[in-house]
């Protein structure tokens, strides 16, 4: 049996970023996951980074790439009525947002744990949590057909939605609030020029659909699409065709296509665990929450949660208290649900629900809202920028 201070199930970006930081001050951990590198590598997910969260992959070390490769942005688009009105970030908040995708950053924060020695276990299979309630915790898994068992301080469950962790938890100790979204995004990646220079989300009586990219030659672009479509009845002309009805015609006439290099179907959900400490073991990122991805606050939340726990363990190694690690919880809570609202919101007025026209008026209505009012517009800014860590 082996002893760390730190198990870090899943190798996502918050297990990894978890690990580095913890490095960096000496803290070591273990990270258990489940598939290869090369699959967790391959997962096309987000691709807007909050400023706080460039702030702390820098502090982590993991940040010169993005500085280098990543695209800085002062202002986002939203579209409906044929238009598109420009909201400016950087006027209104003074923050900036980054274009860097979540498959750069995996890469990154993976070099930058073997570079140092860090413990990665890929492929760790049927990795269970023994203990968390006691006074030191215990979890267990295989590597090559051997069972081992690790004990440690604490346990991170950075395993995502569908992770071990959080199924771990007694149900009676657990509160869960879910909200499923009607419909589903269509997503599709193609070495293309995107179509605009920032990022344009639109309204359309057709449904939504976004503009986003991974690069100067490489885009991302989403429908809105039925949950029950089959990928396959999405060849790629098709989704250009529907793309470009959606735009407002300055983009739709000036739409570069090309091959896809990746499509999928991705549900919409807004999840909340609570809380998200057990004893000692901590839910962290997509294991304790879900929002839909409109405002791009997954990963970015799951990097909050991470600052607050990286914070709290060093705080605990230095001194000895418990006091951040009590926090925890409620301190990661405030921010994650802020998001969730946000994100329910950004939703709710961008998406088709229903035929109800007076749905659609109301959405319009608001949308020219934050197009005339800078207190809407201000509003609508600091959500999307990341709102200041309390
Ligand atoms: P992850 O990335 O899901 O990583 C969890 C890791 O745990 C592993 N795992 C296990 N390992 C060992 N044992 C087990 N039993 C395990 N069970 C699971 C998994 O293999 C995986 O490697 O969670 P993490 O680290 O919390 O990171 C969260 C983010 O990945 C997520 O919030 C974002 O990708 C969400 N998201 C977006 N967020 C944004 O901020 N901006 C976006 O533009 C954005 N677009 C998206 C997204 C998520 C998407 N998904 C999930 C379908 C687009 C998509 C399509
Ligand atoms: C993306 O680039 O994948 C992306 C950007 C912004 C979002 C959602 C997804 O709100």
């Amino acid at each position: 049996m082996s002893k760390i201070q730190v198990a870090i199930i899943g190798a996502g970006p918050s297990g990894l970023l978890l690990s580095q930081l913890l490095h960096t001050r000496g803290i070591q951990s273990i990270v258990l996951e489940r598939h290869t590198r090369e699959y967790v590598e391959a997962r096309i997910r987000a691709g807007l980074l909050e400023w706080g969260t460039v702030d702390l992959l820098n502090q982590a070390g993991v940040g010169a790439r993005m500085m280098r490769e990543g695209l800085a942005h002062d202002g986002v688009e939203l579209a409906f009525d044929c238009s598109a009105h420009r909201i400016d970030l950087k006027a209104l908040t003074g923050q900036r947002v980054m274009v860097y995708g979540q498959t750069e950053l995996q890469k990154d924060l993976a070099d930058a744990r073997t570079g140092s020695g860090g413990c990665i276990v890929w492929e760790a299979k049927d990795v269970a949590i023994d203990d968390f309630a006691g006074r030191t915790a215990r979890v267990s898994y295989t590597q090559r057909g051997e069972r081992l068992d690790v004990n440690c301080d604490f346990i991170a469950g950075c395993d995502g939605y569908h992770g071990v962790t959080r199924a771990s938890v007694p149900q009676h100790a657990i509160t869960l609030h879910e909200r499923v979204y009607p419909f589903g995004w269509l997503g599709i990646l193609a070495d293309v020029p995107p179509v605009a220079a920032e990022l344009v989300y639109t309204n359309h009586a057709r449904g939504f659909s976004l503009c986003s990219m991974r690069s100067r030659t490489r885009s991302r672009y989403y429908l809105q699409c039925p949950l029950d479509d089959d990928i396959d009845s999405w060849p790629d002309e098709r989704f250009w065709d529907e793309l470009r009805l959606r735009l407002p015609e300055k983009y739709g006439s000036r739409l570069i296509t090309g091959p896809s290099i990746e499509k999928s179907i991705a549900p919409l959900r807004s999840f909340v665990a609570e809380p998200m400490r057990f004893g000692r073991l901590f839910l962290v990122g997509d294991a304790a929450h879900i929002v839909p991805p409109t405002g791009a606050k997954g990963l970015n939340l799951a990097v909050a949660d991470v600052r607050v726990l990286f914070e709290a363990m060093v705080d605990y190694y230095r001194s000895g208290s418990d006091t951040l690690l009590d926090e925890y919880s409620s301190r990661a809570l405030a921010r994650v649900w802020n998001a969730t609202r946000f994100s329910w919101w950004f939703t709710t007025l961008m998406h088709r629900f229903s035929d109800e026209t007076i749905a659609r008026k109301m959405q319009l209505a608001e949308l020219r809202y934050i197009g005339e009012s800078p207190a809407a517009a201000a509003a609508f800014a600091e959500n999307y920028v990341g709102l200041r860590f309390r």
